[in-house]
C-alpha cells in the first residue's frame, strides 16, 4: 500500500456545499483529510437568448443639420420656428453644424422639409454607435457572467452585479489568444473530443497517434494530447468531468457558433491526468505530471502555465521541489485556494500554500463580488479572487448527456487565472514568469470583501493585465 497522501479536486456544487462540504473536512495539525466531494447535477438551466442593441434608434428625434454658407441667422431662426425645431447645440470648431431636437410633427416629414430648404446643405439622423467590443457568437456566452456580467440572472437564479467579471470583452479587443501558448491542466483529464475543446487541444506533433509506438521516445506510447499518470498511458481522456470543466474555462473555442467561449478563444490545452474517476489522486502521479510538463517545456513546447484545481494531502517537500522545477522552467503554477472556507495563513492548503515564486493562489468570487461562502482565503497566502460560483463550462458529453454545466469551486476560479495568464502571454510572449505573475496581481480590481482576505484584495481583471 502506498503511503503517499491523497489529493482531491477542489470543487463543490453550489447547492450541496453548505450541507455536505463543510462537514467533510477535518484539519489535524499539518495534514488534513477530506472526503472526495460529490457532484450533484443541476440540470435546470434557464434558456436565454442574446438580444442585440439595435443600431438605429427610431425613438431618437434629434438631427444633425449643416447649413449653407449663404444661410443667415435670421433665415435659420425662421426655419427653426416653422418646423418646431429646438437647437440643442452647435459645434464652434465645426462650422455651421447644429444639433436639433424635433419637438413635434412627423420626423420623416421634417427631414424632407429640411432637405428641401435652401438654407440647409444636408441633414442626418443622429446615429447610434456602440462600444466596439468583441463579443463572440457562442450561443451560451450570456451564461458566462465571469467573462461579462451585465447583471443577467446567474444559473437561472438571482441576478449578478453588472461589471463583476474579469473584463473579457475589453481584453478581447486586444487579443483573443494564441495557438502558440500552451496551458497544462493537471486534473482528471480532458474530453479532447468535445465540440468546444477539440480545436484547442495541444497536439504532440512528434507522436503518431494510435500506432502503439512511442514515436517521440519520451517513455509514453501514443501521447497525442498529454499524459495519463493514473494509468501510465498516453490517453488522458477525462473519466470524471472536472478537468474538462476547467479546460473549457481556459480555452473553449471562442466564436465558433457552439457552446461557450474560453478566456482564450485560441490556445493549446495539454491534458495532464493524475486524478482518477473519483476525483482523487496520489502524490507520485502528481509528480509524474509535473515531470512530463517540464520535459515537454525543455523540449521546446511553449508550456508556460500549469492550472491546478486540486488540493489536500498536507505538505510534501517533493511536491514543493517539483513546483520549484516548474518555476525554474518558466511555468506559472496557478492553484486553487481550497473550498473549506478556511484561513490558509493559519492552516496551509497545498499546493496553493507553497511559498514558491511561481505559485498563484486563487480564491472564488460570486457574481456579486462576494467571496464565495466555501472559498478559502489568506491575507498573506492567497493572492487574488476570480469567478468561482455557478461557472458554466464544458463537461464530457458522453458521460453527462450534455456538453455544458454549471460548477462552483475555487477549482473554477483557478482556470480563470490560468486562462488570463495565457491571454497575457499571447500578447506578451516574452514575459518572465515573475513578470507574468506581477502583471496579473497588479491589475486586480479592489473588492471590499477581499480586503484583508487576499494579498491583493482584488478580483482578476484580464483587460487591465493586458494594458501597455
Ligand atoms: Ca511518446
Ligand atoms: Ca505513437
Ligand atoms: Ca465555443
Amino acid at each position: 500500500m502506498k503511503r503517499t497522501p491523497a489529493f482531491h479536486i477542489a470543487i463543490g456544487m453550489v447547492v450541496v456545499l453548505g450541507a455536505s462540504f463543510a462537514g467533510t473536512v477535518q484539519r489535524s495539525g499539518k495534514s488534513w483529510v477530506k472526503k472526495s466531494p460529490r457532484y450533484t447535477c443541476n440540470r435546470t438551466f434557464s434558456t436565454q437568448t442574446v438580444s442585440k442593441t439595435p443600431a438605429a434608434d427610431d425613438a431618437d428625434r434629434t438631427l444633425i443639420v449643416k447649413y449653407r454658407k449663404s444661410a443667415t441667422k435670421l433665415s435659420i431662426q425662421g426655419l427653426l420656428t416653422r418646423l418646431h425645431l429646438r437647437e440643442e447645440a452647435t459645434y464652434p470648431n465645426l462650422p455651421r453644424f447644429s444639433f436639433q431636437q424635433v419637438e413635434t410633427g412627423d420626423l420623416e416629414s421634417v427631414i424632407a422639409e429640411l432637405k428641401a430648404d435652401p438654407n440647409v446643405e444636408y441633414v442626418e439622423r443622429n446615429l447610434k454607435f456602440q462600444k466596439d467590443d468583441t463579443q463572440p457568437n457562442d450561443p451560451e456566452f450570456l451564461r458566462q457572467w465571469g467573462h461579462s456580467n451585465s447583471g443577467q440572472p446567474v444559473n437561472g437564479g438571482r441576478t449578478g452585479t453588472a461589471g463583476v467579471d474579469i473584463g473579457a470583452l475589453a481584453a478581447w479587443d486586444t487579443t483573443t489568444g494564441s495557438e502558440n501558448v500552451v496551458v497544462g491542466v493537471i486534473d482528471t483529464g480532458i474530453d479532447y473530443n468535445h465540440e468546444d475543446l477539440a480545436d484547442n487541444m495541444w497536439v504532440n506533433d512528434r507522436e503518431i497517434p494510435n500506432n502503439g509506438i512511442d514515436d517521440d521516445k519520451n517513455g509514453v506510447v501514443d501521447d497525442s494530447y498529454g499524459f495519463n499518470a493514473v494509468k501510465n498511458s498516453g490517453n488522458p481522456m477525462d473519466d470524471q468531468g472536472h478537468g474538462t470543466h476547467c479546460a473549457g474555462i481556459i480555452g473553449a473555442k471562442g466564436d465558433n457558433g457552439a457552446g461557450i467561449a474560453g478566456v482564450n478563444w485560441n490556445v493549446r490545452l495539454m491534458a495532464l491526468k493524475f486524478l482518477d474517476e473519483n476525483g482523487s489522486g496520489r502524490l507520485n502521479d502528481a509528480l509524474e505530471c509535473i515531470n512530463y510538463a517540464v520535459a515537454m517545456k525543455k523540449r521546446g513546447v511553449n508550456l508556460r502555465v500549469l492550472s491546478n484545481s486540486w488540493g489536500g494531502g498536507g505538505y510534501s517537500r517533493a511536491l514543493e521541489d517539483a513546483i520549484k522545477s516548474a518555476n525554474d522552467n518558466d511555468m506559472l503554477f496557478v492553484a486553487a485556494a481550497g473550498n473549506d472556507a478556511g484561513d490558509n495563513d493559519r492552516y496551509p492548503h497545498y499546493p496553493s500554500s507553497y511559498d514558491v515564486p511561481n505559485v498563484v493562489s486563487v480564491a472564488a468570487l460570486n457574481a456579486n463580488d462576494g467571496l464565495a461562502s466555501f472559498s478559502c482565503y489568506g491575507k498573506k497566502s492567497v493572492h487574488l479572487a476570480a469567478p468561482g460560483v455557478d461557472v458554466y463550462s464544458t463537461v464530457p458529453t458522453a458521460e453527462f448527456g450534455t456538453g455544458y454545466m454549471h460548477f462552483s469551486g475555487t477549482s473554477m476560479a483557478t482556470p480563470y487565472v490560468a486562462g488570463a495568464a495565457a491571454l497575457v502571454l499571447a500578447k506578451f510572449p516574452k514575459l518572465t514568469t515573475k513578470e507574468l505573475k506581477g502583471r496579473l496581481l497588479d491589475s486586480t480590481v479592489p473588492v471590499a470583501e477581499l480586503k484583508g482576505k487576499t494579498t491583493t484584495g482584488g478580483r482578476l481583471n484580464v483587460a487591465q493585465a493586458l494594458v501597455k
